[in-house]
């Protein structure tokens, strides 16, 4: 039987990893559409992809860019495209509220022109984000609550979303946006609030670094693990219909219970460490978010087995081990 072909974008990052993993263990050509920095230094930029690079096809190219996108949706002519790529930190998005908005947008509108000229049967998975619901007059909050974002980022998403909306009703695309609360994984970027907090712990324990310092430790977040979510991107394409779905645990927890949790998994008390300052607040925040995935539940069997406590120590393990190996060679031990 012919391969199905799947295209990630965002495939260098936390959840392009994991899902490129996946697919491939069911049979998958895998395309990929990354940056030519990342291709130049891909020890460095593609760290979380290395170890598959030979099983690998690579494009290079920018999603805010639409001869990049039609070429390599032309090239590989996908089944599935997974649109994963985006300016991700929600804080750098009032840093440069223009260029989040520039590469989320058209990023998103370059994918789906790209394939409705090209190939429009091909299924299209939209990284939608619970950053849309923002300051949300309901909680949990579910695929009928009402938009509210609260920053560029999530304002970009609400265009994502109705973009993926709108090419699904007027072109008849099988074009859908999962509704993401946060999920974590030891692949986390270093810049958001988990793996700063577990890299830090983990710093600390090892004498590497003596404080860590916080913005708002009183907001409270939905936190899955990502290699979960992945597997519900893929669910969702494989549906009959396409529809719109939220992905979530339905627990809620403050970054200070965060932050309890993974410095006591290494022995530690968090108050005699963890400082709040400032500069690390948004101007607008997202106080509180908390998701109702019954319709995924019902339509996906959607169920998380990984709880908050064993992703908070699988995080904060995964950084000890990994700064006493680096310390280790860098003291010659081994
Ligand atoms: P990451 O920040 O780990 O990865 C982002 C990816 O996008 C990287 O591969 C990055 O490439 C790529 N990228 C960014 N800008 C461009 C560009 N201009 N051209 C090409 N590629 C680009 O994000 P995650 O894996 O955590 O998230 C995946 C998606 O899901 C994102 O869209 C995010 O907004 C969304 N999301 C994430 C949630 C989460 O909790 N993780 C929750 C809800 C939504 P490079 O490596 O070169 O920088
Ligand atoms: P978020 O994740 O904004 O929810 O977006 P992040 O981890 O950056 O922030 C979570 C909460 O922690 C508070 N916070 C801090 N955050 C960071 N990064 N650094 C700090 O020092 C700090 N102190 C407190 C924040 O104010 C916030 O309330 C993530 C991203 O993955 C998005 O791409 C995705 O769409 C959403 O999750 C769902």
């Amino acid at each position: 039987m012919k391969k199905k072909k799947a295209l990630i974008t965002g495939i260098t990052g936390q959840d392009g990893s994991y899902l490129t993993e996946y697919l491939l263990d069911k049979g998958y050509e895998v395309h990929g559409l990354v940056r030519r920095a990342a291709i130049e230094d891909p020890a460095h930029r593609m760290s979380r992809i290395y170890h598959l690079l030979d099983r690998l096809n690579l494009h290079s190219g920018l999603i805010e860019n639409y001869a990049s996108m039609y070429n390599v949706v032309a090239r590989v002519k996908p089944d599935e495209f997974y649109h994963l790529a985006a300016q991700s930190f929600v804080a750098e998005s009032f840093e440069d509220a223009f260029s989040t908005l520039h590469i989320n947008i058209f990023g998103t509108l370059n994918a789906l022109s790209a394939l409705k000229e090209l190939t429009s049967d091909c299924r299209f998975y939209f990284a939608g984000s619970s950053e849309m619901f923002g300051k949300a007059k309901k909680s949990p909050q579910n695929e009928k609550t009402p938009f509210y974002p609260r920053s560029p980022y999530g304002i970009s998403k609400v265009a994502g979303f109705d973009l993926t909306r709108n090419y699904r009703e007027a072109y008849g695309m099988f074009a859908v946006t999962g509704i993401l609360f946060n999920h974590e994984s030891p692949r986390r970027g270093f810049e958001f609030v988990t793996r700063k907090i577990t890299s830090h712990a983990a710093k600390i324990k090892l004498g590497l670094a003596k404080t860590l310092t916080l913005g708002n430790l009183d907001a409270r977040r939905d936190w899955g693990h990502s290699y979960e979510y992945i597997q519900q991107m893929y669910a969702m394409l494989q549906l009959e219909e396409p529809e719109d779905m939220v992905i979530a645990t339905g627990e809620t927890h403050s970054v200070r219970e965060f932050c309890e949790l993974a410095f006591s998994e290494l022995g530690l008390n968090w108050e005699d460490y963890v400082h709040v300052d400032e500069k690390f607040r948004r101007p607008s925040e997202v106080e509180l978010l908390v998701g109702d995935a019954s319709c995924a539940r019902e339509k996906l069997g959607w169920k998380p087995k990984i709880r908050f406590k064993d992703l908070v120590r699988e995080m904060v393990l995964a950084d000890y081990e990994r700064l006493k190996k680096e310390l280790s060679i860098e003291r010659g031990i081994i």
